[in-house]
Order: structure tokens, then sequence, then C-alpha cells
């Protein structure tokens, strides 16, 4: 895309959904670094989601987490946000955090386990119909540890049964996003391990049923961009968990560790229709921020997507294919390099200035005082939910 005006109107026409545990205190299994102003409850992590989509101008949408932002009155919540310019996006199920799941929740080989593991993933669904919520999503942190420990395939058979009940619950509109991780907490087995997994199940499902790719859930040398690639050619991306990895899963600001990687995503992206409304894909967060401050720190990921996004609407989609079609192996390279290494920086400050915004989001919000109102208005914030 070579029109600077198009490219303009995609990159303000862009959706980026952030996540309310990325507003909380949150840490890894050894610490968690309490911060001063953090939210103390679901209603003002909405107030932090707004900052961030006051100084983007592209982040209406806040993904929940349940029972993290368990409240009484789910239309309550719904209205503050809406109040503030935003709307709720992604329910995240949480089948991870109770001592009935040590072996499993939709996997386990109890029945009474697995039951108690599907009600709380359809109760998610009440609260997508309470809330307006699209999308339904699902991680498992299902596994084994040892081999032997329990049968692979009737795993597969229970975790079939549950995403078959929950699927006839959806909604017209709902969709249920299908996380997949390789490992962790398992470490021998996973039983939603990979895209391929996730895919099949899927596609068994029906159409209402697709793949989240969390950037950080693949082993290192995986090339995600094929993923993406094929998942879209296939009609079965739904969404992306964004941050960045430099280990393991270290949800980390999304671009930080391999803006380059972040490139070639959304270059397949732009390339196969990706950001398309009629295409669908929900560009989530899905990041902790441990030791940095969270309001800035979503706001420079949600620029580290809009950079990457523009770099891929420059790439010379002409140049491209022609110079693949005569074979070109170093010209066709070197269209893309070329997007790559495109400063988009001064682009983006006047996207961001057509729409009445500042030029660099992250200087206008430290600039705002708001960091420093929350710490003063704000006693005792609360965790995104892990680890006492
Ligand atoms: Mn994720």
């Amino acid at each position: 895309m070579s029109d600077v005006s198009a490219v303009k109107a995609a990159l303000k026409s862009q959706v980026i959904e952030t996540p309310s545990w990325g507003y909380g205190n949150s840490g890894t299994r050894f610490k968690v670094f309490a911060q001063p102003g953090v939210p103390r409850d679901p209603f003002e992590k909405m107030e932090d989601a707004a900052q961030v989509h006051a100084f983007t101008g592209v982040a209406p949408k806040v993904s929940l987490h349940i029972p993290w932002d368990k409240v009484a009155d789910y239309a309550a919540l719904t209205r503050h946000a809406e109040g503030l310019g935003l709307r709720i996006g992604a329910i995240n199920s949480n089948v991870f955090q109770d001592d009935d799941f040590k072996l499993g929740s939709v996997t386990h080989p109890e029945a009474a386990v697995r039951r108690k593991a599907t009600d709380h993933l359809l109760e998610c669904v009440d609260v997508m119909d309470e809330t307006g919520s699209p999308d339904l999503k699902l991680w498992f942190s299902d596994g084994t540890n040892y081999p032997g420990q329990d049968d692979i395939v009737a795993r597969q058979d229970r975790l079939s049964e549950a995403l078959t009940e929950v699927y006839e619950r959806l909604g017209e509109d709902q969709r249920m996003l299908l996380e997949y991780k390789l490992f962790e907490p398992a470490f021998y087995t996973t039983d939603v391990p990979d895209w391929g997994t996730a895919y099949a199940h899927c596609l068994k499902l029906g159409p209402k049923a697709q793949v989240v790719v969390d950037t950080g859930h693949h082993a290192p040398g995986t090339n995600i961009e094929f993923i993406v690639a094929l998942l879209l050619r296939e009609g079965r991306l739904g969404a992306f968990d964004f941050n960045s990895r430099f280990y393991a899963d270290d949800d980390l600001m999304v671009g930080a560790a391999d803006p380059f990687q972040l490139f070639r995503i959304m270059h397949e992206v732009v390339k196969n229709g990706g950001l398309t409304s009629e295409t669908n894909v929900n560009f989530m967060l899905d990041q902790c921020h441990n030791i940095e401050a969270k309001i800035p720190a979503v706001i420079r990921s949600v620029a580290n997507v809009q950079e990457a996004t523009a770099k891929a609407l420059l790439v010379d989609g002409d140049a491209l294919g022609a110079a693949q079609r005569s074979g070109d192996v170093l010209a066709s390279n070197a269209v893309l390099m070329d997007a790559y290494n495109t400063d988009v920086r001064p682009l983006l400050a006047e996207v961001r200035e057509e729409q009445g915004l500042g030029r660099d989001p992250f200087a206008a919000y430290l600039a705002s005082g708001n960091q420093e109102r929350i710490a003063a208005a704000r006693v005792g914030g609360t965790q995104a939910g892990w680890g006492a």
C-alpha cells in the first residue's frame, strides 16, 4: 500500500484491545512488586484503560478476566466503561487457580471436576451476555507432568466434550477464542500445546470457534508469521495475544524483544486481509508490567503495534509481487526490508495530530500528571490475580 492517505486511514481504524490485568500489580512466582496508584477494583482498571485510549486513540476495548474482574453488577461496570469511551472486549476464563484443578480442569480424570470447570466457562458466557462482550477466550493450563500420568487421547476427548457444551451455549454474535501454549504449568504434555491442536478442535466445533495466537506461547525459533498466514487463509485467526518473550512466556511489552518478528507477523496480517473488519481479528495485548509503570507501558505497547502495522502497510505490494513472480530472491527481500527500515514515527505523529491527539502519546501521558494523580488518590491497589 503506497497511498499515504490509505495507510493513515488503516492506522486510524485499527483497534487494539488492552488487558485489565495489565493495569494491576503483577509479578513472577518469586515476587509481586506493588506500585503506587494501581487500580483497586475493575472500575479503576477501566479508568486506566481509558487513559491509554485517550492518548493513543486506538484502544477503546478492554479484556476482562473472570474471576479477577468479578463484580456484583456487570451492567454497572459496562456503563462505567461506556462512560469512559470504552467497550468490553474478550472475557478471559480462569480454570487454573483452584485446588480442584491440580490434575486439570476440563480434561481432569474426574467428572465432577470437569463439571465445575465447564460451569465456570458457561458463567463466562453469562458475563458476555451482560457486558456485550463478543469473545470468550479460553486458555487451559491442563496437562501432565510425567509420562504415563494420564491418557493423552482421553484428555482430548474430555476437552472436546467441554468445548462442545460451551460452543452450543454461545449466542449468534459470540465467538470462542481458543488459545494454545507450548508448556507451563504442565511440563510433559499440555492438552492444547500448539495451533494445530487448537485448529483441529475449532474445525470440529464450527465457524464461531477460532484460534488465538499468543506470540509468547511458542518454542524458540517457531515461525509465527507462517502460523498467522495459514490461519488467516483458513479463516480461523480469531485474535492475537501480543507480548514479547526472550525465554518462555515472559509477557513483556510487545515489540520489545523482536520488533522485526512483529513486523513480519503484521505483514502477513495486512497482506491477507487481517486488518479489515470483515476478518474480525481481535488485536489484544496479553502482558504484565512487573517492574515498569503500567499505563505508560501499555501506551508504549500500543505504539509498538502501530509502528509494526504502519511498516507492514508501507510494503510495496506491487513491487513485492513482481519480484516474487520473477523469482528475484534479493529484490523481494529488499522490498520487505525497505518497509521495515522506514522510520514510521513521523507518519504516526501526523496520524495522531489529525485525530486531535498529541504526536507522542507516551510523552503526552507523562506530561498529563495522571501518574501522580492516581498515586495520590489510590491506596492499596490489587494484584492482577496470582501470587500472594
Ligand atoms: Mn495469552
